[in-house]
């Protein structure tokens, strides 16, 4: 048998897996093949390899804490099926103002008191266009809480270049805006805006010198073909997101989303979040990997294997924008258990502000 097994192996050739797995440095040219290849290679050996190449890239023993604070809840125009915040569906989740600079630096304290090394703050809006004094009072809630060493991170729709250097300027180290799954599975998400405006805010804000923070959502209905074209989108961009969200979906009440999902009864197999992950590993091994929303619905040991599959963040707090987040108590429990430790801040930035008065950092 183990004869067999040998020849088979020698057999293989040099697979796309062998070839990723040797690669000292991220590659930006991959082919559907390959990372379909990738993605349906035996998950034991799947999740070896990714672990393996986790540790030629990242540090295995550090994971970085978010907290995230939802800045302007509810009455978002945009049709996004899954949202709670879209003003077309009727959720439990109504309009409220935004928060002030006080309110927004009092959640900051709270999560650098608890070990977040990184605040990101969450508006629902489709985009900043007209929106002139709010993004001023962002700028200022920006430097406010770069100046606590906190790294700082906001998503807040579609922005343009000049948007996009206004908030570099201030000191903001990394925008969210999420391509959220394959641009074949896009159409039957959101129709008001489009996979390429998506793409070009991304743009906007790596031109601007800020990281992108990029990725999407598990379990809209798609299939695993889906989330190869998905990662295929992300892993050839010119330059990688520097953090990649994986959300897996929190259907709401009164959400199309929901409602499709009960009515296909279609589940997302554990199994897939798993290979999308170790996939997502190999591919974009610079990345950071954040295992976002839903993550509260998931048994540690399924956490584990996340983490065991390449994931190195999470989000950490009372809540994520309206859904639940595992608590801080709870997670630094976890992280401790598993002998993991909390990412220190601006390991992959610099914050002038914070640098500039921790002259010895
Ligand atoms: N309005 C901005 C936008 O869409 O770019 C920023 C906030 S939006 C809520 C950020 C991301 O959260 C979405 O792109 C989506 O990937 C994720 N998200 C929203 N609702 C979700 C849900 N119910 N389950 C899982 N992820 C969700
Ligand atoms: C991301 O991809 N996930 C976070 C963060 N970026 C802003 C947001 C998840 C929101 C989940 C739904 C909610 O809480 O309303
Ligand atoms: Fe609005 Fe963002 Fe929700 Fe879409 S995901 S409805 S853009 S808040
Ligand atoms: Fe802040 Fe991704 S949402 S780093």
């Amino acid at each position: 048998l183990s004869s067999t097994i040998m020849k088979d192996n020698l057999e293989k050739k040099e697979s796309t897996f062998e070839k990723a797995y040797k690669a000292t440095e991220a590659r930006h040219d991959w082919t559907k093949e390959e990372l379909r290849e990738i993605y349906h290679t035996p998950l034991m050996e799947l999740i070896h390899r990714a672990q393996i190449f986790h540790r030629r890239f990242q540090n295995p023993s550090e994971v970085q804490i978010c907290n995230l604070l939802s800045i302007k809840t509810g009455g978002c125009s945009e049709d996004c099926k899954y949202c709670a915040q879209s003003s077309r569906y009727d959720t439990d989740v109504n309009a409220e103002k935004m928060l002030s600079i006080e309110q927004v630096l009092e959640a900051a304290k709270e999560a650098k008191a608890n070990g977040a090394t990184r605040f990101c703050m969450g508006a629902a809006w489709r985009e900043m266009k007209g929106r002139k004094s709010a993004l001023k009072r962002i700028a200022q809630m920006v430097s406010e809480v770069d100046k606590m060493g906190l790294e700082t991170c906001v998503t807040l729709g579609m922005v343009n270049l000049e948007q996009a250097k206004q908030l570099k300027e201030a000191g903001l180290t990394a925008y969210n805006h999420n391509i959220d799954t394959s641009r074949e599975h896009y159409p039957k998400v959101i129709s008001t805006r489009t996979y390429d405006d998506r793409l070009e805010t991304i743009r906007h804000v790596q031109e601007s010198g800020i990281s992108a923070c990029t990725g999407g959502i598990l379990g809209l209905g798609e299939t695993e073909e889906d989330h190869i074209s998905f990662l295929y989108t992300l892993s050839t961009m010119e330059k990688h997101p520097e953090s990649l969200p994986i959300n897996r979906l929190v259907p709401i009440k009164g959400t199309p989303m929901s409602a499709d999902l009960e009515k296909s009864g279609k589940k997302l197999q554990f199994e897939s979040i798993l290979r999308t992950i170790a996939t997502a590993r190999l591919a974009m091994p610079d990345s950071i990997i954040r295992l976002a929303a839903g993550r509260y619905t998931m048994k540690e040991t399924e956490q584990f294997l996340c983490f065991m599959a390449g994931c190195n963040a999470i989000f950490s707090g009372k809540k994520m924008l309206t859904t639940m987040c595992n608590g801080w108590e709870e997670d630094q429990q976890m992280l401790a258990k598993w002998g993991l430790k909390p990412m220190k801040a601006f390991t992959k930035h610099q914050s002038k502000s914070f640098l500039h008065q921790h002259a010895e950092i």
